[in-house]
């Protein structure tokens, strides 16, 4: 072939794709074009390949003609690529809400997500929000027994057998006669043999169960965290003041509190502890039941015959003692209506209700 004839050939290629290059959208289009015009089975190619059947003078500069002609269409295709993909990636952004401040794969709904990352069940959040807050007020943390015997959940407690106040926390037993503790009481005497010495101050978190009615409120299983206080001179405004701390630093604002009378046959006196109800400030609502209070602890004076069977000596030493229902604290705190949620799998809620 002759140097104008390769000339001709090559001047051809550039006006073909010329033409077809203005035709095209998709950036995608334009892959093949690349291939048919630059790559092996190419017209330039092939116009290469001639090189060496040319007079030896015309070979300079077929050369340089066909390497000027290569330039020229890489640079066209390169060019219209350049400009596709921008006006693609344009479009997309305009359509697409982007939040700079979210994790990446939301910005990108094409990348596969990130694997889910697990997170605490809402009560061991709260558990562990709580004892930090006991732990900062000088108590020392236990963990309680989900199985105990009939002595540390009611005889140690001031409740010998055939005792009335038993059936208040009437629940399960195993055939060994084992008790699924039904309140965290049952560590009272337990922990003041172990720790011995006054001051004494110590929580105790735990799981419990009891033979109950089930409703929004009234779980078989729920959660309890006691608390003892045992010194020489401790009065029941030491018991009050302590409870107001706790209660404020857990709401994390300032909480109205009342106390009425309640009876436990292991404290003397004994009492309740209400709460403003945080939601509706007294004023009533769904929460507290339209009283404008929530009962938040059951508490008071740790009565002489718990204290002489724990080893102190009660002419001596005074203390009080709590329980406090963990979820019916964390269903008000969260405003969670029915304390089922807590028990349920359902992974919506388990990681979003804390
Ligand atoms: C007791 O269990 C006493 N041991 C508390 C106590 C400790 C009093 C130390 C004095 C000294 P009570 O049965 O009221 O008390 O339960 C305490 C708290 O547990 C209640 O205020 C409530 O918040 C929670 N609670 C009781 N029953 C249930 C239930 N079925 N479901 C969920 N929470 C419950």
């Amino acid at each position: 072939m002759a140097i104008n004839k390769i000339e001709r050939v090559l001047r051809d290629q550039v006006t073909q794709l010329t033409q077809k290059l203005s035709k095209i959208t998709q950036a995608e289009e334009i892959y093949p074009l690349r291939s048919l015009y630059t790559g092996k089975e190419s017209e330039l190619q092939k116009a290469l390949g001639l090189l060496k059947d040319l007079p030896k003078e015309e070979r300079p500069t077929a050369g340089s003609l066909i390497n000027a002609t290569k330039r020229e269409l890489e640079q066209a295709i390169s060019e219209k690529l350049t400009k596709l993909l921008s006006e693609e990636l344009a479009a997309q952004d305009a359509v697409r809400d982007i939040d700079v401040t979210a994790p990446f794969h939301v910005n990108m709904p094409d990348v596969p997500k990130l694997p889910r990352v697990g997170s605490l069940h809402p009560l061991q959040h709260e558990i562990n929000r709580m004892l930090t807050i006991f732990t900062t007020m000088g108590f020392t943390p236990f963990e309680g027994r989900e199985v105990d015997s009939d002595y540390y959940v009611f005889d140690s407690l001031n409740m010998p057998k055939e005792h009335p106040a038993r059936q208040n926390w009437d629940t399960f037993r195993t055939e060994d006669n084992l008790i699924p503790t039904p309140h965290t009481s049952n560590m009272q005497v337990r922990v003041m043999r172990k720790m011995k010495t006054a001051p004494l101050r110590a929580v105790i978190y735990g799981r419990v169960s009891r033979n109950e009615a089930i409703d929004a409120v009234h779980g078989h299983t729920f959660y309890q965290i006691e608390g003892l206080y045992i010194d020489k001179g401790v009065s029941i405004s030491n018991m009050i003041a302590t409870i107001n701390a706790f209660v404020e630093a857990f709401f994390g604002r300032k909480v109205t509190g009342k106390v009425q009378p309640g009876y436990f046959p292991f404290v003397e006196p004994g009492i309740e502890y209400m709460g403003q109800c945080p939601f509706c400030e007294g004023a009533g609502c769904g929460s507290c039941k339209h009283t404008g209070w929530l009962e938040l602890v059951g508490a008071g004076m740790i009565h002489p015959s718990v204290l002489r069977e724990g080893g102190f000596d009660p002419a001596v030493y005074s203390g009080f003692a709590w329980g406090l229902g963990l979820d019916r604290m964390v269903m008000q705190r969260n405003g969670i209506q029915d304390i089922r949620s807590l028990f349920s799998s359902d992974i919506r809620f388990l990681s979003s209700a804390v």
